[in-house]
């Protein structure tokens, strides 16, 4: 028997409810499984929660109730969420389980027995926030950022994993296997790292009693990471392993493509086959993340359906890159991909069928050029479509595919089905163009069907089929074969959203801003060099008009001078300034910011602003005697 194809995601962390991040790492997961599925091969997709250490620990401490109690409250949210998402993963395993803690006490004495894993004294700097041992090097990035108390001193006896036994063999097999870790630029980032030199890692804790003891010696807690990843192996049947696809967010790579391979080396397992790293779902230009209070739950955007939501993660997020979020985009994404793009084309073509062939689908007898050319298209795009896929990459095969359900618009507006309707001679024509979008959509359905499930069966069944799409393949599969009978009932796809309504109902539902008493001091952004800085130009402006902009309780639409001219400018500031408060004074505009619409103003610039935990924006203020026009630098 082959080996099942193996999908992972992360374990999440129960410290939080499942957020859009969170999320989207599934659905991707599940998108790929899908698509495997129908590529005719056997699929093992695993998620599941990551629950032990010190923070859940401290958590459920606060709440008077176990770790455990806590970790099956959290659980819920995630098990309810992929239930009601049809998320198709086998298991979710809860590093709770009891054949995980079995396996990593296991694979823990077998690494012991090796010398892979070794007791001694650690003596040195501890990050607190962390909980992670720091080196020379990092504490003196750490006091750089004012962050010096959240370093003690410590000294404890403690198990590490032999990893600087490692780097050459880590790097000899990234040489030897150069997707092993995806996107490159990624890759190179890990090589980098690993060039630069491994130190052991030590993989056991005494200070915290919630996690998985080490055999023989409980005093001792297995380390969160080293429990953590070896979930993908505690929850694989026999014939699964290895992993042929593990997703991660890039601000796990490290633990993924240097300490999980080193770890399967040293038990002499295989490496996974390949590591993707996607980027960020971002909201501004911060990583949306429970400490920021920031977030987008999936339920908020989940009551445009599943699919909606699904399609905009795959449509998208180009995978490895970050990406900002916004609802507007959202609504955006939506109503022209799926109500305009495809649910138009799909309802055009079945009322015309409809109409003209009384349902039944024409065989085309002589197409002409443009009938051949569309036809053709159709042959190049299904491939196209499916290697993008096969490389996880759903962000560029919708858009070779929605292009093409463009081209199929144009293709309609210059045939003029409704006119040629009127005349018999133009039968065969019109045969050609009602067959041509029909095989269009019969090809979009299966080929969406791992990205939306659901709408993908509706227009299958509306295209006549009475099985279930997801059950096909792709493999094999007869483009320009005739309909099997006549058409369905034709039922919308997706029902266009009526934005201005949703924004103010959606900026409602938002997650309640969490504060925090304590500032959490984000790291300091990458370097960039004096020139690239000194493109941005800042001026001094002064507020001459203020007012909220309708149905948002977040906007606010200012009229700014900026002494050589007067700009609109729409500035999310509307829960912490009345428009009053504004008039006249002081502010520090981004001149040269490429203009946006924002609820269909046009807005011509940024005013800075500084903010707190819970993003709440603070103006920067010139001083009084400043005069709008004076440049900032
Ligand atoms: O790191 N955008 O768990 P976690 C996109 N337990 N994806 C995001 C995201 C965002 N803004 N925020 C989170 C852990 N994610 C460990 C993992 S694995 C052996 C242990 C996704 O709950 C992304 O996949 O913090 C990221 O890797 C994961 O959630 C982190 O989840």
């Amino acid at each position: 028997m082959s080996k099942p194809f193996y999908v992972t995601t992360p374990i999440y962390y129960v410290n939080d409810r499942p957020h859009i991040g969170h999320t989207y790492t599934t659905v991707l997961a599940d998108v790929v499984a899908r698509f495997h599925r129908m590529r005719g091969e056997e699929v093992y997709f695993l998620t599941g929660t990551d629950e032990h250490g010190q923070k859940v620990e401290k958590a459920a401490a606060a709440r008077g109730i176990t770790p455990k109690q806590l970790a099956d409250e959290v659980v819920a949210n995630y098990t309810d969420l992929w239930q009601r998402m049809g998320m198709t993963h086998f298991r979710l395993i809860r590093t709770t389980d009891q054949d995980h803690k079995e396996q990593v006490q296991r694979l823990f004495q077998r690494l012991l027995d090796k010398g892979d894993i070794y007791k001694a004294t650690y003596k040195g700097l501890y990050s607190v926030s962390d909980e992670a041992y720091v080196t020379e090097m990092q504490a003196k990035e750490l006091q750089a950022q004012g962050l010096a108390h959240q370093l003690v001193e410590l000294e404890e006896e403690t198990y590490f994993f032999r990893l600087s036994a490692y780097q050459d063999r880590l790097l000899a097999y990234f040489e030897a296997h150069p997707g092993f870790v995806q996107p490159d630029f990624r890759f190179n980032e890990v090589k980098r790292f690993v060039e630069g030199g491994l130190q052991d890692l030590s993989i056991s804790r005494t200070s915290i009693s919630w996690g998985i003891p080490v055999p023989g010696d409980e005093k001792h807690v297995i380390y969160v990471w080293f429990d953590a990843l070896l979930n993908y192996l505690s929850a694989c049947p026999a014939n699964c392993w290895p992993p042929d696809l593990q997703l991660v967010g890039k601000d796990i790579l490290r633990f993924h493509a240097v300490y999980w391979p080193a770890f399967l080396m040293s038990a002499g397992m295989f490496l996974p086959e390949t590591i993707l790293a996607h980027g960020w779902w971002l909201m501004g230009d911060d990583k949306m993340s429970k400490s920021k209070g920031n977030v987008v739950r999936p339920d908020t955007l989940l009551r445009f359906g599943n699919d909606a939501l699904r399609f905009f993660f795959m449509r998208e997020m180009q995978v490895g890159h970050d990406r900002g979020f916004s609802f507007e985009g959202f609504m955006d994404r939506l109503n022209a991909d799926l109500a305009n793009g495809l649910g138009n084309l799909a309802s055009r073509t079945l009322s015309m069928i409809q109409r003209y062939r009384g349902g039944l689908v024409p065989i085309p007898a002589l197409p002409d050029e443009q009938d051949q050319e569309m036809a053709t298209r159709l042959l190049e795009v299904f491939p196209e479509y499916l290697e993008k896929a096969r490389a996880n990459d759903f962000h560029a095969a919708l858009d070779a595919l929605w292009s093409y359900l463009r081209a199929l618009d144009g293709y309609i507006v210059k045939a003029e089905p409704w006119k040629l309707a009127k005349d018999p001679a133009n039968d065969p024509k019109l045969d050609a163009v009602l067959a041509n979008l029909y095989r269009a959509l019969r090809a979009t359905a299966l080929l969406v069907a791992p990205v939306m499930p659901a709408l993908a069966q509706s227009l299958w069944e509306s295209l006549g089929h009475a099985d279930q799409v997801a059950a096909r393949t792709f493999h094999g599969f007869a483009l320009d074969g005739p309909a099997i009978g006549p058409i369905g009932e034709s039922k919308p796809l997706f029902q266009r959203i009526d934005k201005e309504k949703e924004m103010s109902e959606l900026e409602a539902a938002e997650a309640p801003i969490e504060t925090k008493a304590t500032l959490d001091v984000p790291e300091i952004r990458e370097t960039v060099d004096a020139e690239s800085f000194f493109k941005v130009d800042l001026r001094v402006g002064r507020i001459l008009e203020a007012e909220r902009v309708p149905k948002s309780d977040k906007l606010i639409k200012m009229k700014v001078d900026l002494g050589i001219e007067q700009r609109t400018i729409v500035g999310g500031i509307g829960k912490a300034y009345e428009p009053d408060q504004l008039l006249n004074r002081l502010v520090v505009v981004v001149a040269n910011l490429a203009p946006r619409k924002l609820m269909g103003i046009e807005s011509h610039g940024m005013l800075l602003a500084a903010s707190d935990n819970a993003s709440k924006p603070y103006l920067v203020a010139p001083p009084d005697d400043a005069q709008p026009g004076f440049l900032v630098k």
